[in-house]
């Protein structure tokens, strides 16, 4: 008996440990009268679980994506083009080959409200291609997912202006 609860606790701290590790990154947005927060969370051990709101959008959809660079020192623009790693073209987040940063579109309701829950296999917490330190931007337009005709469709998807953007960095509770 004194086994089995030494096995069913030893089980417990393991998952605790396990559950501990894992990454958890934050990004607030305030710009624009755009304001919102979202979190980038590891699941499953290879997935990032991308969630928030954000507030004070136009109706409709807006390019979202992860950028390369962290650096505001020029506002949105310094952040640099679509987080690519890997050298591809632009697409949406299910097209095989896509930027890493191409989270698609989100979707903001009447009031303004976009509620983000994404799940993604290419975004990544830590290792070499981890996106902390670099930016999430929000964008005035819809992203065409690289199917558009427009010159930009194939590395923007012609989503227009920045209009939003922030820092991704380590959660205080990672
Ligand atoms: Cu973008
Ligand atoms: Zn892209």
């Amino acid at each position: 008996m004194i086994i089995l609860i030494l096995l069913i606790s030893f089980f417990f701290f393991i998952v605790g440990i396990r559950v501990m590790s894992l990454g958890k990154a934050v990004c607030v947005l305030d710009e624009n009268n755009v304001k919102g927060t979202i979190y980038l969370e590891e699941i499953d051990g290879n997935k990032t679980h991308i969630y928030g709101k954000i507030m004070g959008l136009k109706k409709g959809k807006h390019g979202f994506h992860i950028h390369e660079y962290g650096d505001l020192t020029d506002g949105c623009i310094s952040l640099g083009g679509h987080y690519n790693p890997f050298e591809r073209i632009h697409g949406g987040p299910d097209t095989k080959k896509r930027h890493v940063g191409d989270l698609g579109n989100i979707t903001a309701n009447k009031n303004g409200v976009a509620h983000i829950n994404i799940v993604d296999n290419l975004i990544k917490l830590r290792g070499k291609y981890s996106v902390i330190g670099r930016s999430l931007v929000v964008h005035e337009d819809e992203d065409d997912l690289g199917m558009g005709q427009h010159k930009d469709s194939h590395t923007t998807g012609h989503s227009g202006k920045r209009i939003a953007c922030g820092v991704i960095g380590y959660a205080s509770n990672h």
